[in-house]
């Protein structure tokens, strides 16, 4: 019995709890304590042997018997008593925005409706209106939303994929029959959204593995094994870990008689442990090739770049200084200034920009001159440690016109100023070109804030004209920030590598709305490597002395 199945077996009590309008409280218990399971790098089994399970924190007398339970008998008899209560199709129902748990139940007592099929059938059919709470109306808004969860592509965010994958591959490596195991494919190459999570197994006993990957709790994504003997690991993981474009790429240009598969089974022992990152290094040392790192393995000249030593230093997370664009309490944040001061302080971080949002972000409590004024004096008292400097900065919105939601002399008061389009976001490409260019004129504009302002499978980029952006940035010295917040990763990887060819500085930051939110500095770095930046080319890289003199370079 691993951990993850039974932190999913928690999870699943939580979900069906709240569903059937259980205790808020026990809900969150539930919640919790799956997700501490998930996390222990201990088998709770383990734990459970030992007498130690109450001793995690989260973990109650009650949660304690279920998992006990679990752990003994495979199953939990009070979790099979809600699943009776509710199907497994009644659940998904919640995917449709707009539609909770009660409605869901509702929808299930009343019509039988046990599926977003069932649920899409009855709205078409006009069922839904008559239902005490429904009408017309909504019924109309839920068949749209009905009709667009069911055609949303099934491509799950790095954000979401990456940590299950990682989840899942380090349950595998505590399996008896399993020698090594790796995240191939599109997650090691960090693209913005995967189909699948390929994994490359080393195994002398493939039937035992396959038998464990079938009892795998239910994931929100595919997973695709590769079953491999210990020798045919390294060429393996390099084979998946593709892409298909730079596979191409290296057979038409890797030095003949030297094809992949040939020259890596000659060199490719497998090492025992080494750098997780550099695992099918042997495979590009066999082809006389310097190592493409995975972010680079998308057939957009990486191979002859490699070929003529022209692979650029990419920026690493070890590269980052600090986090110059996050939000506290003050507007739409969810922690207080020092609880995020602190937090950035525990990461490693040198300096952290406080960012909150400006006036006419209602939805976000904007700050008014007066409250910003007051918000800058805060941080300036709270800045008090020798090793680590708050800054006091702002993400001002860029109005319509592209003048900036505070006058030029609050703006001259701040350290950082991130200028960001949240409104107008369809504006015509002429239109929102110049936009742009009017905020990036302004002497005071530090950073502009996810420039194009896509939300990934959720809104399109906005129409710029790129190259006229990019040599008004270069001009002005303004940077451009590749946000690393999973959902945006704005800039794109392609738009930071032509930025860099234009010699735009970047900025690769969190926009953290919580403290948990500061931790997803990697895939902005991902994000940039993808973008074939180095250290060179980004504001957070630099030292504090260097920063403050960036930021001062107009005075
Ligand atoms: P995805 O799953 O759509 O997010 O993207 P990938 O790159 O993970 O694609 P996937 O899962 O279909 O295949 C994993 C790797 O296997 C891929 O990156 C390279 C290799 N591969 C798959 N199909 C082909 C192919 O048609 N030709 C070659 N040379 N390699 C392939
Ligand atoms: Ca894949
Ligand atoms: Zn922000």
């Amino acid at each position: 019995m691993d951990n993850l199945t039974v932190a999913e077996a928690l999870y699943e009590i939580a979900d069906l709890l709240e569903f059937t309008g259980g205790d808020p409280f026990k809900v969150r218990a539930y919640r919790k304590a799956a997700e501490t399971l998930g996390l222990l790098p201990e088998p709770v089994a383990q734990l459970v042997r030992e007498g130690r399970l109450t001793r995690v924190p989260g973990i109650g007398k009650a949660i304690a018997a279920k998992v006990t339970e679990m752990v003994e008998t495979g199953r939990i008899g009070y979790l099979e008593e809600l699943r009776q209560a509710v199907p497994p199709g009644v659940l998904d129902l919640t995917r449709v925005p707009g539609l909770g748990a009660r409605t869901a139940m509702l929808l299930y007592r009343r019509l039988g409706v046990d599926s977003l099929e069932a649920l899409e059938l009855a709205a078409r059919e006009g069922r839904l209106r008559d239902l005490p709470g429904l009408g017309p109306r909504r019924e109309a808004a839920l068949l749209q939303a009905v009709t667009r969860v069911r055609r949303r592509p099934d491509r799950l965010s790095i954000g979401v994929a990456a940590p299950i994958a990682e989840a899942v591959a380090t349950q595998l490596r505590s399996h008896p029959a399993v020698v090594r195991v790796a995240v191939a494919g599109s997650i090691r190459r960090r693209a913005e959204t995967v189909a699948d999570i390929d994994l490359v197994i080393a195994t002398r006993d493939p039937d035992a593995v396959k038998l464990y990957l079938d009892r795998l709790p239910p994931l929100p994504l595919p997973v695709d094994p590769a079953l491999v003997p210990p020798d045919a690991f390294v060429v393996t993981l390099f084979e998946r870990t593709g892409s298909a474009a730079h596979l191409e790429e290296l057979a038409r240009l890797a030095p003949a008689g030297s094809l992949p598969r040939n020259a890596a089974r000659a060199a490719a022992q497998p090492p025992d442990g080494g750098s997780a990152d550099a695992d099918d290094a042997p495979v590009y040392q066999a082809l006389g090739l310097p190592y493409i790192p995975p972010e680079l393995r998308e057939g957009r000249g990486e191979v002859a770049a490699a070929r003529s030593g022209r692979l650029p230093r990419l920026i690493a997370r070890t590269d980052l200084r600090g986090d110059l664009h996050v939000h506290t309490a003050a507007s739409d944040g969810t922690a207080g200034l020092a609880e995020m001061a602190e937090a950035a302080r525990a990461l490693g971080h040198r300096y952290l920009a406080v960012c909150d949002h400006s006036q006419s972000l209602h939805v976000a409590h904007g700050l008014s001159p007066e409250r910003l004024r007051e918000h800058v004096a805060a941080i300036r008292r709270l800045d008090q440690w020798p090793d680590f400097r708050l800054l006091a900065g702002a993400e001002v919105d860029i109005l319509r016109d592209g003048t900036l939601d505070y006058p030029d002399e609050i703006l001259a008061e701040l350290d950082v100023v991130v200028a960001s389009i949240h409104s107008h976001l369809h504006l015509p490409e002429a239109e929102q070109t110049e936009r742009l260019l009017r905020a990036i004129a302004n002497p005071h504009v530090d950073i502009i804030g996810h420039p194009f302002g896509r939300v990934i499978g959720r809104r399109e980029p906005m129409a710029l004209d790129l190259p006229r952006i990019l040599e008004a940035c270069a001009r002005t010295g303004t940077a451009l920030e590749i946000s690393a917040s999973p959902s945006r990763l704005d800039l794109s990887a392609e738009h930071a590598r032509t930025a860099k060819e234009f010699g735009v500085k970047l900025v690769i930051n969190t926009d953290a709305h919580s403290v948990r939110e500061l931790e997803l500095l990697p895939y902005g770095v991902a994000q940039a490597r993808r973008g074939w930046v180095g250290p060179e080319d980004v504001v957070n890289a630099m030292d504090l002395p260097d920063l403050l003199a960036w930021l001062n370079r107009r005075a």
